[in-house]
């Protein structure tokens, strides 16, 4: 079989025609395709850490961490240097391979956080992890601090299609969000950019948002598909969890769509049974977030996960090695 080539060029159209697959067909075509870019069972394994939690003045619906709702997360500053290192020292031994420094902020700001930031990833990236950051809105120069200080990818998800997004957040546009992943890339960073399902969003949405991911040029290095994890005091507190079916064919879509890439089966993987998890494996993610909690909420505990990664014969990938097929 001739190796599918790698497109940026994709149509609304085509997207929306895989999408629409039957769904086992789906699923085993994407398998094929990952096991033509990826080696099979090798996996990313990623750990969060908040290093500055709540009190964001975005009004994002589905987050814990908004000032605009009251949902009992326990606020405080940016973590101390040592507090940071320390639990990347613990995440690396615990098996992650990359380690993703989540701060909730509108945008970074030219202050003493900021350089104490940069030191996190020094830090962080002196113990032979990959390091990620989550910390909203960049400028340039920003950026490629960042990007001097170690630090190999940036997170900064468009969470759904242009169209839904208004109804999701007010405080900022989608054309903000592009603009700053268009300044991560720029720098000479990885970006890593997904979504969220269970918003409320329509098929078209998912299809929308799919088509805008395999349409940048490159393509973004990790993509990461989030369940919502539903909030207490959130506007989407009481929304319809999404089905492992939808979870599948969104995965099995980015997989066709963007071979090359991670696909994480990131946040709300705790509400998957092991074998729905394994065939959102084998319908192509690559990647997971590890270890007791993400940012606020909780994860899949250690040792379910170490059980799951046994049964499956599951190896992590190590950092900074290519993902080549074997
Ligand atoms: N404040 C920064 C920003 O918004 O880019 C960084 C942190 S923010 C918490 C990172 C991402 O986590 C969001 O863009 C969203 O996609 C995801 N996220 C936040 N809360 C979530 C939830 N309750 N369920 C699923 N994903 C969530
Ligand atoms: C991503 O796509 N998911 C992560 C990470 N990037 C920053 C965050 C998930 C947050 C889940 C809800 C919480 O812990 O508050
Ligand atoms: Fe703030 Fe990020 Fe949460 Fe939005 S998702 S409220 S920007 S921390």
């Amino acid at each position: 079989m001739e190796k599918p080539k790698v497109r940026s060029d994709w149509t609304r159209a085509e997207v929306a025609q895989l999408y629409q697959r039957p769904l086992l067909a789906l699923i085993m075509e994407a398998a094929a395709v990952h096991r033509e870019f990826h080696p099979p069972g090798v996996i990313q394994t990623c750990t969060l850490l908040s290093v500055k939690t709540g009190g964001c003045s975005e009004d994002c619906a589905y987050c814990a961490q908004s000032v605009h709702y009251q949902t009992g997360v326990k606020a405080h500053k940016l973590l101390d240097v040592t507090v940071v290192e320390e639990a990347a020292r613990r995440a690396k031994a615990a098996g992650a391979t990359r380690f993703c420094i989540g701060a909730a902020w509108r945008e970074v700001r030219p202050n003493r956080d900021f350089a104490n930031l940069l030191e996190m990833v020094r830090r962080v990236r002196a113990l032979g992890l990959e390091v990620c950051a989550t910390l909203g809105m960049l400028v340039p120069w920003q950026a490629r601090a960042l990007r001097e200080a170690g630090l190999t990818a940036y997170n900064h998800n468009l969470d759904t299609s242009a169209a839904y997004y208004p109804r999701i957040i007010t405080t900022r546009t989608y054309a903000d969000r592009l603009r700053t992943l268009q300044v991560v890339r720029e720098a000479g960073l990885q970006v890593c950019t997904g979504g969220i399902l269970g918003l409320g969003e329509s098929e078209a949405d998912r299809i929308d948002l799919l088509h805008t991911l395999a349409t940048f040029e490159p393509h973004p290095e990790s993509v990461p598909i989030n369940r919502l994890v539903p909030i207490p005091g959130t506007p989407l507190a009481k929304a319809k969890p999404p089905s492992i079916w939808e979870t599948v064919r969104v995965i099995a879509t980015a997989r066709l769509l963007m071979p090359t890439s991670k696909i994480r089966l990131a946040a709300g993987r705790e509400s998957l049974s092991p074998v729905e998890q394994a065939l959102c494996f084998v319908a192509g993610a690559n990647s997971i977030f590890l270890g007791e909690r993400l940012l606020t909420a909780p994860n899949v505990p250690l040792e379910a996960d170490q059980a799951l990664f046994e049964v499956l014969g599951i190896q992590a990938q190590p950092a900074f090695a290519e993902n080549l097929p074997t």
